[in-house]
């Protein structure tokens, strides 16, 4: 065991297994100590790299991330502690070699329940090694004013009350990480506070001993009075008493092992810690206080008169000129997180985003306020969600049903058109499926699937205002504009889309009023008598139903029917049907294992 000062201002950890908030901790410490450098040089996350954003004070800092032990070291050459956030089950493995790296000299181990051989090995490597090893199952230990181990004190709140932001001069050393909050408070109360405090941890085999820490304050001229607080079970306080007996302690130590009252049961006792059982007399807390008064430590009679024991220790260190309190200081104040200030109610902080269709902080996600356990006990289907997330409403059954029969109808026509054959082509080049889906969705635009929006637009204006199917025609050949959902590649006035088809037959059976559609077939029956392929399209029978639909279904205002129109929310339903059919044929390429796709020369016409 290295024989004075473990930390110092300057000391930076390797922090391993990322956790925000012991990482943040450390650092707003840092900030409250006035530390010009983070105390967390780097952060060991198995498996990941890059950066960490975190607070150092007010300035945001980003701390590298390694995936090894081996690679922070490299990087990281003058950080010595290696503070091991990991579970019992991997905490042995990383901390062995975490030691192994010459800079590392101490390492806190955090987990509890590591195997007690796993511990002796570690221990038995530290010593030959002359290492430090806090822990297992500990809490960690601070500097005051200096460096602190992860969740060592607690919150920023208890560490300003314990006054652990500047050196006191009493070094502290417990087994208990818990009792060690309420010791720094106690000792910051009587005394002027701590120098170094730490937890050996409550295990059988800890890494480093009491007597370890008390040896090593001996040597520090900053501390010049001693606590310990021990538990019964184990004979640990026993190498303390025969340092004391051996002259080697020469600084005041005022002591107290806890678990008096484990002589109260009538069998043996497990406390909290995995070590702290009534055993032998030997190991009863009365004994080894006993032990530790006879060596010349101070020991009260309760741990009620610690703290006047202490109180009192001080006193005759600050009389005998052996130690002149600190001067008290006033600590800079931590930034609030926006998050804590918000949640109080002291500030507040404009949103970035406005969001009305959804809402996932509750206990389940809500879509316009239906909770999903209720869409799906209802058995609602895809187009109630459609109506929901799009039109932030329930329509009826029979509304919902069209949208899924459009949804239905419109999912795939075959490999040959635009969107398709982009897929295809695309998943032919070895793409993945987004690249694939997108390039695909990519075409759908004014001539191909994504004319449903524009159909809807000009049926409604020529019907509203009451053009015939000829002036409306003609209208629009005048200005150069194709009619839009009329037409179409292969299908003919006697071969009729037979999506069209079902879509006409299920509104005329289940809408109040297809007044829209009707008017579209009466321009179809217009087109037609021009040229055969100017049938009504897939696209224009969709938005002309959708006009009956949103009219008809008394669910829609005027001018919520004119914004649905003016914004283009029906090419959507080609586009989400159609995704259905361009993944379709993604995977239908990929798992045929097409080879890259290049043009016939035979099918291109080179010309000057
Ligand atoms: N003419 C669809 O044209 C197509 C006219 C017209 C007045 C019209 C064309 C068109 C409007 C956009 C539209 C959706 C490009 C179609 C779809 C999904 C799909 C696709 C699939 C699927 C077809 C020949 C003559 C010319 C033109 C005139 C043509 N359309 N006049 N209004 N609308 N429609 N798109 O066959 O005098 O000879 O110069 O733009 O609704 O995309 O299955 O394939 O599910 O995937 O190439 O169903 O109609 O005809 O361009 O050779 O024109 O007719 O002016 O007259 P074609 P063209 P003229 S559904």
């Amino acid at each position: 065991m290295a024989t004075g000062q473990l930390f110092s201002k300057t000391t930076q950890a390797l922090f391993y297994n990322y956790k925000q908030l012991p990482i943040q901790r450390m650092l707003d410490f840092d900030f409250l100590c006035g530390r010009e450098t983070p105390s967390v040089a780097g952060i060991i996350n198995p498996g990941s790299e890059g950066f960490q954003k975190l607070f150092f004070g007010q300035e945001e800092i980003a701390i590298p991330v390694h995936s090894t032990i081996e690679a922070a070291c490299a990087a990281h050459p003058t950080a010595d502690v290696f503070i091991n956030f990991a579970s019992f089950r991997s905490a042995a493995a990383s901390s062995m070699s975490a030691l192994k790296q010459p800079t590392i000299k101490v390492a806190a181990i955090i987990a509890e329940g590591v195997p007690e051989s796993d511990a002796k090995q570690l221990i038995a490597y530290a010593k030959a090694n002359n290492k430090v090893v806090i822990g297992p199952a500990t809490v960690g230990g601070i500097q005051a004013g200096a460096f602190k181990i992860g969740d060592t004190a607690g919150t920023i709140d208890n560490i300003i009350q314990c006054k652990l932001y500047r050196p006191g001069s009493v070094g502290f050393v417990s087994k208990s990480g818990g009792m060690s909050n309420e010791l720094y408070n106690t000792i910051a109360r009587v005394t002027d506070g701590i120098y170094e405090g730490i937890a050996i941890g409550g295990d059988v085999f800890p890494g480093s001993t009491l007597s370890d820490h008390v040896l090593r304050f001996n040597n520090i001229p900053q501390v010049k009075m001693v606590v310990v607080l021990g538990e019964l079970g184990g004979r640990d306080e026993y190498s303390l008493v025969e340092a004391l007996k051996q002259g080697r302690i020469n600084k005041p130590v005022v002591a107290w092992v806890s678990g008096t009252c484990a002589t109260l049961f009538k069998s043996e006792v497990q406390f909290g810690h995995a070590g702290a059982k009534s055993g032998g007399e030997m190991e009863s807390a009365q004994a080894k206080n006993q032990a530790l008064r006879d060596a010349g430590a101070v020991v009260p009679t309760s741990y009620e008169a610690f703290e006047g024991a202490i109180k009192e220790t001080f006193e005759k260190l600050v009389e005998a000129g052996n130690t002149t309190p600190v001067k008290e200081i006033t600590p800079p104040q931590i930034p609030e997180d926006l998050s804590t200030a918000i949640k109080s109610g002291k500030v507040r902080a404009p949103t970035h985003i406005i969001s009305t269709i959804s809402d996932d902080r509750g206990e389940e996600p809500c879509y316009a306020g239906v909770p999903m356990s209720s869409i799906v006990e209802q058995g609602l289907g895809v187009g109630d969600v459609i109506s929901l997330l799009w039109f932030k409403r329930s329509l009826p059954r029979y509304c919902t049903r069209f949208i899924e029969i459009c949804v239905m109808l419109c999912a795939d026509h075959g490999p040959c058109v635009s969107g398709a054959h982009n897929s295809i082509v695309t998943a032919r080049a070895g793409k993945d499926l987004v690249s694939c889906l997108v390039s695909g969705l990519l075409t759908i635009g004014p001539r191909f699937g994504g004319a449903i929006d524009d159909a809807a637009r000009y049926f409604k204006d020529a019907y509203d205002k009451g053009l015939t199917p000829y002036e409306f025609v003609e209208s629009m050949k005048k200005k150069g504009i194709r009619v839009p959902g009329i037409g179409h590649r292969i299908k003919r006035g006697d071969n009729r889309d037979k999506r069209v088809e079902l879509l006409q037959r299920y509104a005329r059976e289940n809408f109040p009023s297809v007044k829209y559609m009707e008017y579209a077939v009466q321009v179809e029956t217009y087109t037609l008598s021009k040229a055969n392929n100017l049938v009504l399209n897939v696209d224009g029978a969709i938005g002309s139903l959708f006009l009956d639909l949103l009219a008809g279904s008394g669910m829609f205002t005027k001018p919520e029917i004119d914004e649905i129109v003016e914004i283009g929310y029906l090419n959507g339903l080609f586009v989400l049907a159609r995704s259905i059919g361009l993944i379709g044929h993604t995977f239908d390429q990929k798992r045929l294992k097409q080879p890259l796709y290049r043009h016939p020369w035979e099918d291109v016409l080179y010309t000057k």
